[in-house]
């Protein structure tokens, strides 16, 4: 905040515009107001300077904090002059609200250049989530932040620490998100490649390394004068306290490796929901995912140690994002004495796996209901349509239409999309192991119709790419809900499969992988009336198609606010009815 007051020298519309601008009592629960304003900027979060989307001057988007059980409003002002704009409340339920979870094309209109929409909705679960665009691929361009719920006043975390740190990790390319977005688009298919940066809180760096003497790296080694855009965050810290960190991945592509230098993590929330608590020396966070994690500052207190962020799933073309866990009052200047931690080998899954699988529910959290009333089986497959190269799921690549769905099934426009319903299942015969024999698919915005408050399972069963011994990690990230983690395996799920599904303490989350040639298994109730996303987190994949639409209970839901609405074909039934 400082930065941009300095950087605007407008103190005092700064505070009025970045603090919450009125807070009002009701039985405890508050009403937070913010008042934002997205705009691109010039930054250089990597030390080359770019265009990123911004949010009142800042970028990263200004961290929003709230107690459960209060209701955020937000009056959004979109400044980009040419495009649309949405703001997804990653993690946020929207119990009640379906059309403020800033979904284009499902759960609202683009916010047009130059319109405001205000999104009220309540935080209604302590933990750990951001809010990123949800439109094009405005979150590879910078827009997101940190959304941080704290416990309603007088209750207690199930753990203790002394402090606590965001650290919001993502990935940063020098060439804009439009030409990355046509890359993808293009025939022949260009790949946008990896990223050049990883970003920590929106900084990392480019032509330096801040570890490069102790590596012996060719990069040269960084100097900071501290004030420039892309100098690290420190993280100081007291010796011997305990700090909580809430790590949310909102990369464009990257899996990520999070370790800190001779310290142990211990793992206490996955998604803002409490786990059981374990102790690893490093873990993986998927794009979509948020975990806290304790450390207690146990080490020598007159050396520092660093914190450092790999690539994992994907051959590393990108070199780690770094900065330091500065022990007070040893001077931040001095560097760790030992190189940064090393990650666990690119492609070592073994490792992601055995991880992923170490993620209980903490003891008193809901349990899943004993059985699914239906099973929906997801084949995700790269595929080609019409030549162009696509992410198809049951061989249907996703193409979102020009009206809501919310609003379009709210209001019985059949016109709208597709309404045939996309396949509960795929060919039990097609080979996961290797390129499809036919890998054309097709093109579709059909919608999976749930029944109101029944059980559904969904197993994701991932297979190989269009290029041969190629299979990708994927995170699913699903919307209004969360979701138990039933289960993960190798190879082709069967039915057999089910008998060997933790229903005693499986984790609830709201984003899970699925790793090269295995299944993942999730159950959820559909009980959030409203129009929900469902699709990889990556978000090359989901603009190539990789994604999916759950619409459950809409006819309960009574008045959708018409600001959310003003597109397509309920734009015109609007008009119809005299603007009303
Ligand atoms: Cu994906």
């Amino acid at each position: 905040m400082r930065d941009f007051c300095m950087d605007f020298s407008a103190v005092v519309s700064c505070f009025l515009i970045l603090v919450p601008i009125l807070t009002v009592p009701t039985s405890g629960a508050k009403s937070r107001h913010f008042r934002w304003e997205v705009e691109y900027m010039h930054r250089s979060p990597d030390g080359l300077e770019g265009v990123v989307i911004g949010i009142n001057g800042q970028f990263p988007g200004p961290t929003m904090r709230a107690r459960a059980g209060d209701t955020i409003h937000v009056e959004l002002t979109n400044k980009l002059p040419t495009e649309g704009v949405v703001i997804h409340w990653h993690g946020i339920r929207q119990l009640g609200t379906p059309w403020a979870d800033g979904t284009a094309s499902i759960s609202q209109c683009a916010i047009n250049p130059g319109e405001k929409f205000l999104y009220r909705f309540k935080v209604d679960k302590a933990g750990t989530y951001f809010y990123h665009g949800h439109y094009g691929m405005q979150r590879s361009a910078g827009l997101y932040g940190s959304l941080i719920v704290d416990v309603r006043e007088g209750d207690k975390e199930p753990f203790e620490y002394d402090g606590e740190f965001n650290v919001l990790l993502s990935d940063w390319w020098h060439k804009g998100s439009h030409e990355q977005e046509l890359d993808l688009s293009s025939n022949p298919f260009r790949w946008i490649g990896e990223p050049q940066t990883l970003l920590i809180n929106g900084r990392g760096q480019y032509n330096c390394s801040l570890a490069a003497e102790l590596s012996h790296s060719q990069m040269s080694q960084c100097k900071f004068r501290g004030n420039e855009p892309y100098a690290p965050r420190l993280l100081r810290v007291q010796p011997r306290k305990t700090y909580r960190l809430r790590i949310a991945s909102s990369t464009a592509l990257a899996s990520l490796n999070f370790a800190i230098g001779n310290h142990k993590l211990r793992v206490v929330e996955a998604d803002g929901n409490y786990v059981h608590p374990f102790t690893v020396d490093n873990i993986d966070i998927y794009s979509g995912e948020s975990y806290s994690v304790l450390f207690t500052a146990d080490q020598e207190p007159s050396n520092n140690y660093w914190i450092s962020v790999s690539v994992r799933g994907r051959e590393p073309k990108t070199p780690p994002g770094l900065t330091i866990l500065n022990y007070q009052p040893t001077p931040a200047s001095k560097l760790p004495i030992s190189p940064p931690p090393v990650a666990p080998a690119w492609n070592d899954f073994k490792y992601s796996l055995a991880l992923s699988k170490r993620v209980f529910a903490l003891k008193g959290t809901a349990k899943p209901p004993a059985r699914p009333d239906r099973r929906i089986l997801l084949l995700n497959t790269q595929n080609f349509v019409d030549g162009y190269t696509k992410w198809a799921i049951n061989n249907v690549s996703l193409v979102l239409p020009a009206t809501p769905y919310l609003g379009s099934i709210r209001y019985g426009l059949t016109k709208a999309f597709d309404q045939t319903p996309p396949p509960d299942d795929f060919g039990r015969e097609y080979e996961i192991m290797k390129p499809a024999g036919n890998p054309n698919s097709t093109y579709g915005n059909g919608v999976y119709t749930l029944s109101f408050n029944t059980t559904v399972d969904v197993i994701l069963q991932n297979a190989n790419a269009l290029k041969a011994n190629v299979s990708e990690i994927h995170p699913w990230h699903l919307h209004g809900h969360d979701f138990w983690v039933l289960g993960y395996g190798e190879g082709k799920f069967t039915g057999k499969d089910q008998e060997k599904f933790n229903l005693v303490n499986p984790p609830l989350k709201n984003t899970a992988v699925i790793f090269p040639y295995g299944w993942t298994a999730l159950r959820f109730v559909a009980d959030n009336p409203g129009a929900w996303a469902f699709h990889c987190h990556i978000e090359p994949h989901l603009h190539m198609g990789m994604g999916v639409v759950f619409a459950e209970g809409i006819p309960r839901i009574k008045k959708i606010p018409r600001e959310a609405l003003g597109c397509g074909l309920t734009g015109k039934l609007s008009l119809k009815n005299g603007g009303t």
